[in-house]
């Protein structure tokens, strides 16, 4: 008996993935949360959501075989929205709430001092459906006359504004890729668009983004502006033009379009990619090659007619050197190694073949390691290690030593059960602990196919102290990785102060691994240290630190720091086949 395939989609339906099943859940939470509905409702949604987004398979496949109640936090009523959803691309529910409550007002609600009743008197008393509504309504001190309401609480709501704008001042990739994502897919979708890209920062991949930069080739831009202020996230229009607007979204970030006709696309595109500083050496050049160099053509200095390029490949070949890539373009030396045709081999998400870093439930990971094991396959790799964190971190549910050796045996289950094609190893994830011993004894860790080593506490000890504890982990026989080495959190966290200089030269002299932890909350090593690594002969490794499936996903934010720091496939452990990967742990 085979299962039913799943439904065909609907021409011009959307492709429902289990993302946009989640974010669609994420989103009525939040909306049910606004309404003031009872805290078990929301979370239920939350909780489905969760599920979705880190289920290892298509959920379209499992509601095919009738088993949605199965996945953890699906109840019968999940079910149900779920299977109308596949069905009929649609969801009564969700289009209910969305079109009772602005989703604006979701935004109010992460203000310290306003909860849903608040957000909701706010909204049903002065129309206020988004943070900057509410913040000229407190200036305007329209908030202190309204039921439960003072001048004080409207001066707390005004501090509340000021400290979440301090907050999100610049926008973490990941967070900032999805908004820009979902403010150009639907502008793709027009027939007057012929193509269109993410620019700025965005592109060129830094860890943080300030304003989102979208550009677009077509010769009929009044319909696609139009999409664009009118887009499902726009909390606000800042500025609109025939070819140029900005508007402000719901994630508070600011968002720049500009529209221009295909054949000056390549120059516009290199212009708005950015960095400045590369854009100013670009013009440099333009120059002595007698031109003057805009955002939209070469203007010859003598006169003549513009030229017009419609890529980028042109532009760079105009200026004498090879298209380079856009993570390059920082003005770190990329323009001299293009114009002497020396730009380095980069790494490419193809090229990854395993992730060493994934957690399972056995600590604090959501997945059993088979689920782990069958995302992860999925996804294309060929092999990984569960890195399970170790004792001491109680929150974390680390393992003892005991726990490990029965943890083993489910390893090696799961690993003869995927086949000769597909490998799982054992790792650790072990603590370097405050008092710089290490989690573990020597004989557990030789047990061990994988060690990794990683500093989770004590990150604000002085640097001799901090530095003396990574050390020790990194002179250790039987440690082979150091977990994402610098401690950094994104964007609240600054890095331990480690001498690097001392940490790379132990790295070099033992031959231990260090890693580029692939999480957008942590890319660490950066791109600066990566670099200094690498040009000592260090090895590296791109890992996702998985806690779930939907993590798995993070390995592009680790590949495009990597290349950010010119690292090439050769130096990434984790490129490199199976069994020579294991010819390293030996040596
Ligand atoms: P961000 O938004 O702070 O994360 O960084 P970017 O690089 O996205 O900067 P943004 O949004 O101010 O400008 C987008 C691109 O436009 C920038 O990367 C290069 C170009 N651009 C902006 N202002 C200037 C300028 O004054 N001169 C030159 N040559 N290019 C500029
Ligand atoms: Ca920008
Ligand atoms: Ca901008
Ligand atoms: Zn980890």
């Amino acid at each position: 008996m085979h299962a039913e395939p799943p439904e065909p989609v609907q021409p011009g339906q959307p492709l429902l993935g289990n993302r946009e099943i989640a974010e669609m859940f994420e989103t009525i939470a939040d909306l049910l949360q606004v309404k003031g509905e009872i805290i078990h409702r929301v979370m239920a949604y939350r909780r489905a959501a969760e599920s979705i987004r880190d289920l290892p398979r298509d959920v379209r496949a499992v509601a095919a075989e009738g088993r949605l109640m199965d996945i953890d936090g699906i109840g019968k009523v999940m079910a149900e929205k779920i299977t109308e959803l596949l069905t009929t691309g649609r969801l009564g529910f969700y289009e209910e709430l969305t079109s009772e409550i602005p989703r604006g007002l979701v935004d109010v609600l992460r203000v310290s001092g306003v909860g849903p009743k608040k957000a909701m008197l706010f909204y049903k008393s002065l129309g206020i459906a988004s943070i900057p509504e509410l913040e000229a309504a407190a200036r305007a001190g329209k908030l202190r006359t309204l039921p439960g309401m003072g001048e004080k609480s409207e001066t707390k709501i005004i501090e509340g504004i000021e400290a979440l704008a301090r907050r999100t001042t610049r926008t973490r990739i990941d967070l900032a890729l999805r908004a820009a994502q979902r403010a150009l897919r639907p502008l793709l979708d027009l027939p007057e668009t012929i193509r269109g890209d993410i620019a700025g920062s965005l592109r060129r991949g830094r860890p943080t983004i300030g304003d989102l930069d979208l550009l677009i080739a077509s010769y009929t831009p009044d319909p696609i502006m139009d999409a664009f202020v009118n887009g499902v996230d726009v909390v606000r229009v800042l500025a609109q033009g025939p070819t140029k607007s900005s508007v402000e979204l719901t994630n508070g970030q600011q968002c720049d379009l500009r529209i221009v006709p295909p054949e000056q696309y390549g120059t516009a595109l290199v212009y708005f990619t950015g960095s400045k500083e590369h854009n100013i050496q670009l013009r440099e050049l333009a120059r002595d090659l007698g031109f003057s160099l805009n955002e939209w053509a070469f203007t010859p200095l003598d006169g003549g007619p513009e030229l017009h390029f419609a890529t980028e490949e042109e532009v760079y070949a105009r200026l004498g050197m090879p298209w380079i890539p856009p993570e390059l373009r920082e003005d770190r030396g990329e323009i001299a190694l293009a114009l002497r045709n020396e730009l380095p081999e980069l790494i490419a998400i193809e090229d990854i073949r395993a992730d060493l870093h994934m957690h399972s439930t056995w600590s604090d990971g959501k997945l059993s390691i088979r689920d782990m094991a069958w995302a992860a396959r999925e996804r294309g790799l060929s092999y990984i290690v569960i890195t399970d964190h170790s004792q001491s971190l109680g929150v974390a549910n680390g393992l003892t030593p005991e726990r490990l050796r029965a943890q083993r045996e489910e390893i090696r289950a799961v690993d003869a059960e995927m086949g000769p094609d597909f490998h799982v190893l054992q790792g650790v994830e072990m603590e370097i602990r405050a008092d710089g011993q290490l989690d573990l004894p020597d004989d557990v860790l030789a047990e061990l196919d994988v060690v990794i080593a990683s500093l989770h506490v004590g990150l604000r000890q002085e640097r001799a102290q901090v530095t003396a504890r990574l050390l020790n982990a990194i002179r250790n026989p039987h440690v082979d990785i150091i977990g994402h080495p610098r401690g950094q959190l994104i964007p609240r966290r600054e890095p331990a102060d480690l001498d690097m200089d001392a940490v790379f030269a132990a790295a070099a002299e033992t031959g231990t691994a260090l890693e580029i932890n692939a999480s957008p909350h942590r890319l660490d090593l950066d791109d600066v240290h990566a670099r200094q690594a690498a040009d000592m002969g260090i090895r590296l490794t791109i890992d996702t630190d998985a806690h779930s499936a939907g993590e798995l996903d993070n390995l592009p934010f680790g590949i495009i720091t990597a290349r950010r720091g010119r690292i090439g496939p050769r130096d990434v452990i984790n490129t490199w086949p199976f069994e020579e990967f294991l010819a390293w742990l030996k040596s």
